[in-house]
């Protein structure tokens, strides 16, 4: 099966508690993800609103933009069978009371806060974790490690 790649996010609520920090580091690892690259950042607000342009206009835009540049965070470049897919389930849904009552065992519905500060972030589309991984990771070359790494993970 060929691996697909996406990008994955612990956000700042979650870095600033290390052991939830380790629990969703292990949570990657324990579900069969190849960590492609991985590094802690700190966004300044415009990398924000660059991000998550999308949103702009909704009434959490400012919320968001300033919750995620307000502290560190880490990003993974993962690869998987369906890792787009995979790590959204893993995630849960976006809002808090809907996580914690129809995903209890999701990561936001053990550990988000609110609607706005729910520990993670995963690419929804090929066509976003391609621009989310180029954000991130600008210098990874995907069609490269597509044709050069990847078959050496394929199982
Ligand atoms: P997701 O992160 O599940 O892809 P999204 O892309 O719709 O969700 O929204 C991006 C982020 O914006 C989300 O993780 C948290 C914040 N957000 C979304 N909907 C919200 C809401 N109704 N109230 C507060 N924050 C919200
Ligand atoms: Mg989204």
């Amino acid at each position: 099966k060929v691996l697909q790649l996406t990008l994955a996010v612990i956000k700042p609520d979650a870095v600033a508690h290390p052991v939830m920090l380790e629990a969703l580091h292990q949570r990657i690892l324990d579900n069969n993800f190849v960590i492609v690259k991985c590094k802690d950042l700190v966004w300044r607000r415009r990398d924000s609103e660059r991000f998550y342009a999308e949103h702009s206009g909704r009434f959490f835009y400012q919320r968001l933009v300033e919750f995620m540049s307000s502290g560190p965070m880490r990003a993974y470049l993962l690869a998987r069978e369906d890792a787009i897919r995979h790590w959204r389930e893993l995630m849960g849904p976006t809002k808090v009371f809907r996580a914690r009552y129809t995903a209890p065992e999701s990561i936001r519905g053990q550990f988000g806060l609110t609607d706005t500060r729910n520990t993670t972030h995963g690419s929804d589309s090929i066509e976003s974790a391609r621009r989310e991984i180029d954000f991130f990771f600008p210098d990874f070359c995907m069609e490269e490690w597509m044709d050069k790494e990847e078959p050496l993970f394929r199982s």
